[in-house]
Parts: structure tokens; sequence; C-alpha cells
């Protein structure tokens, strides 16, 4: 085959899937509808890539939550506790979410991007059997569809690396039991009649478990020696496959997918035994949402038809990550239109790319002087490079990434708050209640003004601060109504960024995001939330948070320039966060947070690329939060991860007050943040919110009690491990009043 992609979106381009399964889930819609939304999907997808002139078709990329259970299923490698649900879509669902018995899988991000997969759980009690039924079935609804269809599986060393050890033992050890089950899927595969399979094996670009390029080499030598089979590409993605690359060459597999956006020409060059294999060349970003340059492409493509058996050309991963089209954003002006490609457009890029790589670029003239007439505008629009903000970091030196010593900000912080030991707070955002998401769509339709807007939402803070008062915390939060997401609200009133209307993209099951387009330098016009918290401190006698979000959660949360690098948009993010934390001060607000949840979620795949990463990731936060006086205290918010890895970018950040996640992970991040030195105060979560739990006071005690052995009284403070949005009023009202209750019993034994 010459064109493909590496899989494609399936929540729906109007999330048509999101609203089938929900409506599973409450009991309005049946599986037999819900089975007939999926399969209408599927089939409208099949008929736009073909229809985009692509010739092998990914299939069973399809998923009705995440393709790393898929894999779990068809590997029989469900956990115990969830294989007794005898319905197997109910079983599937109660991995996925969990029931009032059960509860479900991990969630964690897929490599480095905003996707969330299930964990598979790897203990004694788990088996490996092969139920092939899903990947079947997808293939031969793609054979009534009258396409050439290309199964897709996650691979063995992905599915075991990604894998949580239950017990001794890592996963990967398992390898061999569960080489059985592909060699078995090989079989039927072959016996379906399918020419090509795609194992996907990202794990390989990263340096997840050591000796992967050797493992690579074994595992692959021994699927290829199958008896009968189709013949094997193992995709690689998100990165440069490095070593694994030649070992995959030699394993006698047929063919392999590179990742030509986020891997490097040369490695691909350099491996002679290519020269034996299909390359799928992944040529066109399947993850960010910038328009090819159809000219560079081309040329990369010629370099790699000397080197390779044959060559296709494709997305560089799964258009999972992108919006479906850009047709619906009508927004956009003509410029910025003509510098994106979401999943249609590249579709289509794709195809076009192929045709010029055996009929010439002549064949194709159009489409690439069309593309250059667009791309030319990017390099020149006023919005991309903005002088005042590029002489502006060009100035930024040490003094400004550096607030005063730790202890002279607590002395002259503890005078102006007058806080109590132990203060109690919350993370930021209050429960959305129906009024909110009311007030925003009446907003969206015309129904009520700006100003009517702006009066609900004062409303609402007015609310939660007589909520938090009457609950009795020592520093309160606005509650963040205003706000539809953490990102996209900063980015909305940004500019250099735009937002989509319907650019959604799923972040795990049927939960999506429409991640904001960073395209220009960033500039502030305004300021952006020193209104809604100097209304909320007009409420209250007690210390009102401002809340913001960092610059490195806004990237992560976005998609990202390619004309420059990462840390360069990081810093044109941090001044405008600084400018922020400035005119908050300026009105009097005594403690603002700067969010970082996704620190860890950028840090790169690849070991030798981390601590560049770290430098700047920290830098970028000092450079927003080192504006402010001694007596002003800065704190973060961290959450989603193990941290262990960025436990000293964390203390490096030097806020004075960071609240960190550790429910779930018993209070262990803080005796590593004693391991580091780190000597400012903390927050760690003492209850987790992501469960509509309420916990009692003698359980949050407990917590305190063990935080207060690895930090002592001094620089403790006490709140949840996350924001409230997803929780009800209820549960919210009952959990804090406990948490203060157990603060108070604390508090009088210290
Ligand atoms: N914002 C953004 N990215 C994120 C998070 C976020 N990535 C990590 C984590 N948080 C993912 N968590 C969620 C949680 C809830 C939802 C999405 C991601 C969610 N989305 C609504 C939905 O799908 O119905 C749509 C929200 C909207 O209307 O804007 O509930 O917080 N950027
Ligand atoms: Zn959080």
């Amino acid at each position: 085959f010459t064109a493909t992609v590496l899989g494609a979106p399936r929540i729906g381009p109007r999330r048509e899937l999101k609203r089938a399964i929900e409506g599973y889930w409450a009991g309005r819609v049946d599986a037999a509808e819900l089975e007939a939304t999926a399969a209408g999907l599927r089939a409208d997808t099949i008929a736009q890539l073909s229809a985009a002139g692509l010739d092998s078709i990914p299939v069973n990329t399809f998923s009705y939550y995440d393709q790393v259970l898929d894999t779990a299923v068809m590997l029989g490698a469900l956990p115990e506790r969830v294989a007794a649900i005898s319905d197997p879509l109910d079983r599937y669902f109660a991995a996925a979410r969990g029931t009032a018995d059960v509860a479900p899988l991990e969630m964690t991000k897929w490599f480095d991007t905003n996707y969330h997969y299930l964990v598979p759980e790897i203990g004694p009690d788990t088996t490996f059997t092969l139920n092939p039924e899903k990947v079947l079935a997808e293939v031969a609804e793609a054979r009534t569809a009258g396409v050439n269809a290309r199964p897709v599986v996650v691979g063995p060393i992905t599915f075991l690396a990604l894998s949580k050890p239950i017990g001794a033992g890592s996963p990967l050890d398992r390898i061999n039991e569960l080489l059985p089950c592909y060699l078995e899927l090989l079989r039927v595969l072959a016996e379906a009649g399918v020419e090509w399979v795609q194992i996907d094996e990202p794990a390989l670009v990263t340096d997840i478990a050591s000796g992967l390029p050797a493992l690579a080499g074994s595992v692959y030598s021994a699927l290829a020696q199958a008896s009968a089979r189709p013949k094997i590409l193992v995709a690689t993605y998100f990165g440069d496959a490095g070593e694994a690359l030649p070992a995959l060459a030699r394993s006698g597999v047929d063919g392999v997918a590179v990742d030509l956006i986020e891997g490097r020409l040369e490695s691909v060059v350099d491996v002679p035994e290519l020269s034996r294999l299909h390359v799928v060349a992944g040529v066109v970003d399947g993850r960010n949402i910038w328009r090819t340059d159809l000219e560079k492409a081309l040329a990369t493509l010629g370099t790699l038809l000397g080197s390779t058996g044959s060559l296709a050309v494709s997305t560089s991963c799964s258009t999972l990550h992108v919006p479906y089209s850009l047709e619906p954003e009508t927004e956009l002006d003509d410029n910025l239109r003509g510098w994106l490609a979401f999943g249609a457009e590249k579709y289509t890029e794709v195809a076009t790319l192929s045709r010029a790589l055996t009929g010439g670029r002549e064949a194709e003239a159009a489409a690439f002087d069309a593309c250059a007439a667009a791309l030319a505008t990017r390099a020149t629009d006023p919005r991309v490079h903005v002088d005042a903000v590029r002489e502006r970091l060009a100035a930024v030196n040490d003094a400004d990434v550096t607030r005063g010593e730790a202890a002279t900000r607590l002395a002259a912080q503890n005078e102006r708050l007058d806080l109590p030991a132990l203060p109690t707070t919350t993370i930021g955002s209050y429960p959305q209640t129906s009024a909110i998401r009311l007030a925003r769509a009446a907003l969206r339709k015309g129904e009520i003004d700006q100003a009517g807007y702006e009066q609900k939402m004062r409303d609402e803070i007015k609310s939660v601060v007589d909520l938090q008062e009457q609950i009795g915390l020592d520093v309160l939060v606005h509650g963040e109504p205003e706000r539809n997401d953490m990102v996209q609200y900063f980015a909305e009133q940004l500019d250099g960024f735009f937002a989509t209307v319907n650019g959604w993209v799923q972040s795990y099951g049927t939960r999506c995001v429409r991640p904001p387009i960073l395209f220009g330098d960033v500039v502030r016009p305004r300021p952006m939330t020193v209104d809604w918290i100097t209304f909320a401190q007009t409420l209250t006698a007690k210390p009102v948070k401002g809340m913001l979000t960092g610059p490195v959660t806004i990237l992560a949360w976005s998609f990202v320039r390619n004309d420059q690098p990462l840390s360069e948009s990081a810093d044109q993010i941090a001044l405008a966060i600084r400018d922020e934390t400035v005119d908050l001060e300026k009105a009097g607000v005594g403690i603002i947070q700067v969010d970082e949840p996704a620190l860890r979620e950028l840090l790169p795949l690849r070991n030798a690329d981390k601590q560049a990463y770290l430098d700047w990731a920290v830098r970028a936060f000092r450079l927003s939060t080192a504006g402010v006086e001694d007596a002003t205290q800065i704190h973060t918010h961290l959450c989603y991860s193990e941290f262990g890895e960025v436990i000293d970018a964390i203390a490096e950040l030097d806020a004075d007050v960071t609240s960190i996640e550790a429910a779930r992970s018993h209070m262990e991040v803080l005796d590593d943040l004693n391991s580091v030195g780190f000597a400012n105060a903390v927050g760690p979560g003492v209850y987790d919110i992501h469960s509509p739990r309420v916990p009692g006071t003698s359980e949050i005690e407990t917590s305190l009690a063990e935080a207060l052995k690895a930090v002592g009284p001094q620089r403790l403070w006490v709140n949840p491990d996350c924001g409230l949005k997803t929780r009800t009023t209820d549960e919210v009202t009952e959990a804090l009043t406990n948490m203060v209750a157990a603060a108070k019993s604390v508090r009088a034994g210290t």
C-alpha cells in the first residue's frame, strides 16, 4: 500500500459516541442502539479515509473507551474482580469506570499526550487467552464495505511495558507467556484473509525499560516465524525508534512505521536492512494541527526512496489526537485557516504526497502551490512575531526568576496573613452546578447578555464564599464558575491563541477537551482574573486566593507552535501569567496559586532529554511567579501523576506552598520531598476527591497525623487532593466540614 494513517478518532465528529455511551450508562440507550451508533461511526470513518484516497484502511482503532483496555480484553487479561461480571459490555465498562462493588483499572497518560489509557494489571493471577472477536468483527465489517482493511492492535511489548505489576516481578517478564496469544492472533487474521496487520509498539521510542531494542528483536523474530500470518507492520510513533529500528528490520517482519515528525530521518536512512522492508513514513503530523509543508515532506520521502524496500506515506501516529475537521471552524480567519490541517485535511495531504511520490510533484502542482502560498503568510503574519514580546523576553535575567530567601518570605507572609497552624484551604474549583452550565449555554445562544451572565457568575461566587465561611475554611477561593476549562479559559483571553468551536479531542473514555491552538506570540491584552477575585474578596474578611494556570500546563493542554522551541513558548506564556500575578498583587490579593498539574506530563520519553525539559519548565514557572513581593504567598498545585522523576523540579519551583495529590499514594510524596531537601510548606491532599465517597473526620485525622510525622506542624497545610468541580455540593460540604474538624482536632494536639 502507498497511503495510510496509523489510526483515526472514534468519538464522532459531533461527539456522537460520547452521547450514546453516556446514554447507555444512564439507561436511556440500549445496547443495540449503542452498537448501531458505533457501527455508523466506524462506517463513516472507513468511507472518509477511503474517499480521501488512502489504499490501506486501519480498523480496530475504534473503541468504546480505550484501545489498551480493548487489548487487555483481547488477551483475556482483565483482573479477577471484573472477570466475574457476565455481560461483556457491562464487564468492559466496569473495568473502565468501576461499579458500586468493583474498582476500575487505574488511568494514566498515554505517553506524552493528553490522552489517558487504562492500566492493565498483571499479577500472579493473570493468564492470557486470545479473544479475537472484536478485531475479526471490524475486519469483516470493513470487508463488507469493500476496503482493504489493516487491523491494528497494541503490541505485546507496549502492552506489558504499560501495565502495572501486581506483586513481585515486572509485567515484561511475562512476555513469553503472552506471545502464544499473538501467534494465535496472527493465525486467525491470516485465516480471515488479512493481508497486513499493524502492531503498535510506541514503547520502543521510550526508555521505560532497559533493553527494549533487544527485546523487540527477539519478540518480532518469534512472531515473524509464525507459520501462518499476514504481513506484519510494526508501528513506532511519538519519537525516534533509535536502536529498535535495526533490530526490527532484522527480525523478519515485513514493514515498520516510523515517526518522521518527532523522530529523525537519519535513524531510518542509516539502517541498511530497511532496504528489504516496507517503510510507512509518518511525514504528516498526527498529533498536532499544522498543515504539512508538502514540499519538505516530499523531499523527505524522496530521500527515503533510496534506502527502503518500498514506501508508503502516513501520519506520524493515529489522528486520535486531533479534531475531525477544520470545516466547522467558522471563526478562523483565512491566514490561520491556511496554516492548519485537522484530521480530514491530513488524509488529503497523505494522499496528495503519495500520488506526488509516484506521479511527480507536477501532477499535484495545484496542491503544492496552494500549500506554499498558505504557509508563506505564516512567516510574515504580525501576530506570529511580536517584537515587544521578543524584546521583553530577551531582557529576562536571573533576577527575574528568583524571589527573596524562602525564610524571609515566610516571615513577611505570616505577618501579613496571620493564619492559624495547619491552615485549611481548597484547590480552587467548586462544583460546576447545572446553574453554571445553563448560564453558559444561555450566553452562547444569546438568551442572556454578557452582563447578565457575569451577574449569574457573581451569584455563584457569593454562594461558594458563603459556603466556605460556614464550613470554617481559613483560605477561601472564588470557585472558578466562570471557567469552562483551566487552560481554555486563559487561552480565550490571550492573544496568540485560537480557541476552536468544535475541536474536540478524546481525553479519556467519553470525556473530551478542546485544546486551544497556540499560533502566535503571547500577549495579555488585559487582566484576566482580577475582577472575579477582587469581587470574591469583598464578600469575606478571610483571604481569597487568586487562581492561575501555569505555563507548562497551558502548553501541555494546547496544540503548540512547531516553529519555535517549546521553551520559548513557555516563557512567553510565563510573562503573561507574571503580569497577572503582579496585577492581582496590586489589587490587594495576598495569596496567588499557579497550578502546574501537567508538569510531569511533558517529561520527554527519552532519559537524555529529561533534564533540559525540567530546566526550562522550572524556569518558566519561576518567571511566572517571581514578580511579586516577598509578602505575597505563591501556591502551586500538582496532580495526576507519579512525582518520582520530577521531585527535584518540584522543589526548584520554590513555591511558598505546594498542594499535591497524595491521598492515593499515602503521603509517600512527602518523604520524597524531604529527601530532596524541600523546606517550603506543603498541602498533601488529605482525601481523594476523584471518588464520590465522603471521608470521615477520623480518617482525615489519620492522614494528617501521617503528614505531620513527615513535615511537622510549621509547614503543613490541609486541603483535598484536587479541585472539586466534578463533585456535588452535598459531597463537598460534608467532606470539607469533616476536613476542617480534623484540622482543628489535630491543631489542638500540636
Ligand atoms: N483540562 C484539559 N486537559 C486536561 C484536564 C483538564 N487533561 C488532563 C485532565 N484534566 C483530563 N480530565 C478531564 C476531565 C473532565 C473532562 C475532560 C478532561 C470533561 N470534559 C467535558 C466532556 O467531555 O463532557 C467537556 C468540557 C467542556 O465543556 O469544556 O468533563 O481539566 N484541557
Ligand atoms: Zn488537581
